[in-house]
């Protein structure tokens, strides 16, 4: 990764970021390409192979954008909730670290066990600990730097078939392998929009 100087320089990293996020992957023109697996009997399709390497990237450049959406705030700005009433940047950053670290756990779970029944939480209480909001984001960070490395190994080490299992959400029903993937991978995104919209609106 090239370092960059400046404010400018953030600046226009964050411009771009944001550009990235903003723009339609390829899943929105998903084309209908089957391949044979190995076995030889089963067809598999190419599109969702496509598709879920393009998720899996999402998780793997989290780490990046997510520093570069923060870098050079100080903590007046790292405490300003990106709308009224909702959270501040410092807060979402460790809401990224708590949910991300579930979902790990929720795959593995999945990958593991038979339909498991997940374990839901509730996000808004976790992001209202006094730690969630006053202990200095690096910490979290980090666990996302390292989460999102094991996660993405564990990702692309599964067979094809391993997609389509899947586990009970006490809330939204049955859910497959991969539709936690899109979740998560749009997940971290959507978070690491809104700290850049809101340094945009304000201007730093
Ligand atoms: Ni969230």
């Amino acid at each position: 990764m090239v370092r960059r100087g400046g404010r400018g320089g953030e600046q226009n990293a964050q411009e771009e970021n944001l550009a990235k996020i903003k723009s339609p992957g390829k899943f929105e023109e998903k084309r209908k390409v089957t391949m044979k697996t190995q076995a030889g009997s089963k067809k598999v399709n190419k599109a969702d192979i496509e598709v879920r390497k393009e998720w899996i990237d999402k998780i793997r450049q989290l780490p990046r954008i997510l520093n570069d959406s923060v870098k050079g705030l100080d903590d007046d700005q790292l405490n300003t909730p990106y709308g009224r009433g909702k959270w501040t940047i410092l807060q979402l950053v460790h809401h990224l670290a708590d949910s991300h670290m579930n979902a790990f756990v929720r795959m593995k779970l999945i990958i593991t066990e038979d339909n498991p029944t997940l374990k839901t939480y509730e996000q808004d209480d976790w992001a209202r600990t006094h730690e969630a909001r006053h202990y200095p984001l690096a910490s979290s960070l980090n666990i996302i730097q390292g989460l999102h490395e094991r996660w993405c190994n564990l990702l692309e080490s599964l067979p094809e078939n391993a997609w389509k299992r899947s586990a009970i959400h006490p809330e939204s029903g049955n859910i497959t392998l991969e539709q936690l993937l899109k979740i998560y991978a749009e997940h971290g995104e959507l978070h690491v929009k809104r700290i850049l919209e809101l340094r945009k609106s304000k201007g730093w």
